[in-house]
C-alpha cells in the first residue's frame, strides 16, 4: 500500500461519544404581590434549602428581580416550574417560575 516505503498506516481509535444530557437553571421571578413568607415556604419545599438560605435567596429575587433557585435535568427542572406555578395558583399568588438551558 506503500510501495517500497513501509507500513506507514495509522490506527484511529473510534470513541463512542457519551453526551452529557443538557442541564436547565430554574429561574423564580419577583413581582409585587407574593408575600416574602410565601416565597421562603416554596424554597423550602420545593428546592430543599434551609430556612436561612430560603430567605437569602428569596431576598436576591426581590432585590435583583430574578435569580436561579436551581440546575436540573429538563425533566427535574420541568416538575419543579410546575410544582411552583401549581402551588403559587393555589394560593391565588401571582408567582412565577420559569427554565431556561444552562
Ligand atoms: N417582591 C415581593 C414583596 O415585596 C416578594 C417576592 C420575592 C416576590 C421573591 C416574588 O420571587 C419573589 N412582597
Amino acid at each position: 500500500e506503500n510501495g517500497d516505503e513501509g507500513d506507514t498506516s495509522v490506527v484511529v481509535k473510534t470513541r463512542a461519544k457519551t453526551k452529557r444530557p443538557p442541564l436547565y437553571k430554574v429561574l423564580l421571578l419577583n413581582d409585587d404581590y407574593t408575600p416574602m413568607e410565601f416565597v421562603v415556604a416554596v424554597l423550602e419545599r420545593f428546592f430543599g434549602m434551609n430556612h436561612a438560605q430560603a430567605f437569602e435567596v428569596m431576598l436576591t429575587v426581590h432585590k435583583k428581580g430574578v435569580a436561579v433557585v436551581g440546575v436540573f435535568s429538563h425533566e427535574i427542572a420541568e416538575t419543579k416550574v410546575a410544582q411552583v406555578m401549581d402551588f403559587a395558583r393555589r394560593h391565588q399568588h401571582p408567582l412565577q417560575c420559569t427554565m431556561e438551558k444552562e
